[in-house]
């Protein structure tokens, strides 16, 4: 028996019917909340508790039986209006070293937000099971460790997020892969939209003169809590509300893995100058990046969109995994000959590529991004991707170039995102029991066929009309070989295949 997907309503505006549907990473992920709403009983198995967080717990998706996590969160301990907030910047991150965002849930008691697995190794124990596998863990990987942050925290802070509880217990590894692949978690209880205090009139944190150090959180519905060993001395006991926090963080992580000692005995002495004996023995350059990092005024650290260029930094090289340069070249190939997809084809491509997709299954992928993105700002340009065409020895003419763009920019907000980039890979996405999964999620009744009915149910936003059924219609019609008027799974493949 098949169990129903439900895929709720695309909340996107139709004013233009299937033309004006604007596809991106969030297209697929919602909030569900009322009383007819889908609980989260009715979606997951509930599994076992993870270690290293308090409130998060594995859980299965029942329709498409992939692990994912969820993290649960009880009324009593955050507004609705804070977790609505919260949630809001999490659905906004489209990043390799972010965790996605599925969908969330709320019932009489609780708020769940589930993600993508984060059942993977705490940095520790990532660093110690390398250490027993005979890798040398060294300078290096530090080096690898905090560019990697830097470059994430970067696109955070360029996105106007402070994630202002950077510490090793917020850093996750995957199993067996390297630290550029790590994962930085639990937005949840710190972090803080610079564009919501801005709007709202309080004063904005990452400004360079702003050397605020009272710490007043931003009343986030925090609860109160022992400053930790990695907070800025700005920083309150609840995190840091300043970007430049964050860059210190990195510091303190730095400085620990490289001398398994914290630079104050203390958290409270981070409010004093660190003492000269404790950078005795440390090599002179990592001293040098690590005393900018650490500076005592915020507007002495250097801004993440620069501290990932520090010299220091170059030491990861040695350890980047190497980017398969004849799968860079077919990438690059595949995007130099990416034609318009219809709606139906971008949809299906987004949503295997955002809700089917396992860490693993990217790993390679990941690579070549990251690669492209030469400035480290976590999106592709149109500049970056020139210069990767170039690179794999592709000519394209200015003006289709611009096309190009036009047509790889699903969602026409001027740069090649992550989950973009990932859905306009073909092999990636057109693996057979990721079209199953996504075809079943489709068919929302369940009949075997993808309808017009199918379409008005997932191409519906709440409190818009729905799209009409010629236009439900007309999304069909090019895959639909019998002209039967709905879509079975042969056909779907097929379709998914003209890429
Ligand atoms: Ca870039
Ligand atoms: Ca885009
Ligand atoms: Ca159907």
């Amino acid at each position: 028996m098949k169990i129903p997907l439900r895929i709720d309503p695309i909340r996107i505006s139709l004013r233009d019917q299937s033309k004006g549907l604007k596809i991106n990473h969030q297209t697929f992920v919602f909030h569900h909340e009322g009383e007819n709403a889908l609980k989260f009983q009715d979606c997951y198995d509930l599994g076992a508790k993870l270690r290293t967080f308090r409130d998060v717990y594995k859980c299965t998706h029942k329709a498409t039986k992939t692990e994912r996590s969820v993290k649960i969160l009880g009324r009593e301990t955050i507004d609705r209006e804070t977790f609505l907030g919260k949630l809001a910047i999490l659905k906004k991150m489209d990043h390799p070293n972010l965790v996605h965002v599925f969908e969330s849930f709320e019932d009489g008691s609780n708020y769940y937000v589930v993600t993508e697995s984060m059942a993977h190794d705490s940095l520790y124990d990532a660093i110690s099971t390398k250490r027993e596998a005979g890798v040398a863990f060294g300078k290096p990987h530090v080096a690898q460790i905090l560019l990697t942050l830097l470059e994430c925290l970067n696109y955070c802070h360029s996105h106007n997020v402070i994630h202002g509880n950077i510490q090793p217990k917020n850093i996750l590894v995957p199993t067996g892969m390297g630290f550029d692949k790590l994962l930085v978690v639990n937005f949840f209880d710190s972090s803080v939209s610079l564009e919501k205090r801005r709007s709202s009139g309080a004063r904005a944190g990452d400004s360079s003169d702003d050397d605020s150090t009272d710490g007043t959180s931003a009343g986030m519905g925090r609860t109160s809590k022992r400053k930790t060993r990695f907070a800025a001395p700005e920083a309150g006991a609840d995190g840091g509300t300043h970007t430049k926090s964050d860059i210190w963080s990195c510091g303190v992580i730095g400085y620990h893995l490289l001398t398994g000692k914290y630079p104050f005995e203390k958290p409270s002495d981070s409010r004093k100058p660190i003492s000269r004996k404790a950078w005795k023995g440390m090599d002179p350059e990592a001293q040098e990046f690590l005393r900018e990092l650490l500076a005592f005024r915020p507007s002495d650290r250097p801004p993440a969109s620069e501290a990932y260029d520090a010299d220091w930094l170059a030491l990861a090289k040695s350890v980047e995994a190497k980017v398969d340069s004849a799968m860079q070249d077919e990438v690059m190939k595949s995007l130099s000959k990416f034609s318009k997809k219809d709606k139906l084809q971008q949809a299906v491509s987004a949503y295997i590529a955002t809700h089917l997709l396992a860490k693993i299954d990217k790993e390679k992928w990941d690579e070549i991004y990251r690669h492209s993105d030469r400035n480290s700002d976590g999106v592709i340009s149109k500049k970056e991707l020139l210069d990767g065409f170039a690179k794999a020895g592709i000519r394209i003419p200015r003006n289709e170039m611009d096309e190009l763009f036009v047509r790889l920019d699903m969602d026409g907000n001027g740069v090649i995102d992550y989950s973009e980039f990932l859905a306009m890979q073909g092999d990636l996405v057109c693996q057979r029991d990721k079209l199953r999964a996504a075809f079943d999620a489709f068919d929302t009744d369940g009949n075997g066929y993808i309808e017009k009915e199918d379409l008005q149910v997932i191409f519906q936003s709440p409190g818009e009309k729905v799209i009409s059924k010629s236009t439900a219609k007309a999304m069909l019609k090019s895959a639909d070989q019998d002209g039967d008027g709905k879509l079975s799974f042969e056909e779907f493949v097929v379709m998914m295949g003209n890429h």
